[in-house]
């Protein structure tokens, strides 16, 4: 078994979510922020057995599109001022970030 993570823009969340209920792929929806941008994004957390994975991967790539994003960072009160960017950039974002982990042991009570 593997747990997808993936991190989408807000724009597609909605569609992914239907598309993967209609498959009948189980997940979880996490309101995520972008490190970069510090802008609002969804991180859905899915468990899928192996040979899925590449269905997974092919509705995932259906649903989620790139966009050029012009941004304006909000300056961050009292967090760390590293990455701080103080002027509009633009970026392209997505189609989706996917990370595809090993799971160890699924438990469901
Ligand atoms: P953000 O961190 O807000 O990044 C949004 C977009 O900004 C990125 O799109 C990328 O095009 C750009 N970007 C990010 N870091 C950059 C940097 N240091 N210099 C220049 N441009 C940069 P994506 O690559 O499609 O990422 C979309 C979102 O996926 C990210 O939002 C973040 O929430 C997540 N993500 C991407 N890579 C990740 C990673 N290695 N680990 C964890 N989350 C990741």
């Amino acid at each position: 078994m593997k747990l997808v993570v993936a991190v989408v823009q807000d724009q597609d969340s909605n569609r992914l979510s239907n598309a993967l209920t209609k498959n009948d792929f189980r997940a979880t929806k996490l309101a995520s922020t972008g490190g970069f941008l510090r802008s609002g994004n969804t991180t859905f957390l899915i468990g899928v057995e192996d040979g899925l994975v590449p269905n997974l991967m092919d509705l995932i790539r259906d649903n989620c599109r790139s966009r050029e994003q012009m941004v304006a960072p909000v300056s961050p009160m009292g967090g760390n001022a590293d990455s701080y960017i103080p002027y509009p950039v633009e970026v392209e974002v997505g189609g989706a970030t996917i990370f595809v982990l090993p799971i160890e042991q699924f438990h469901h009570f």
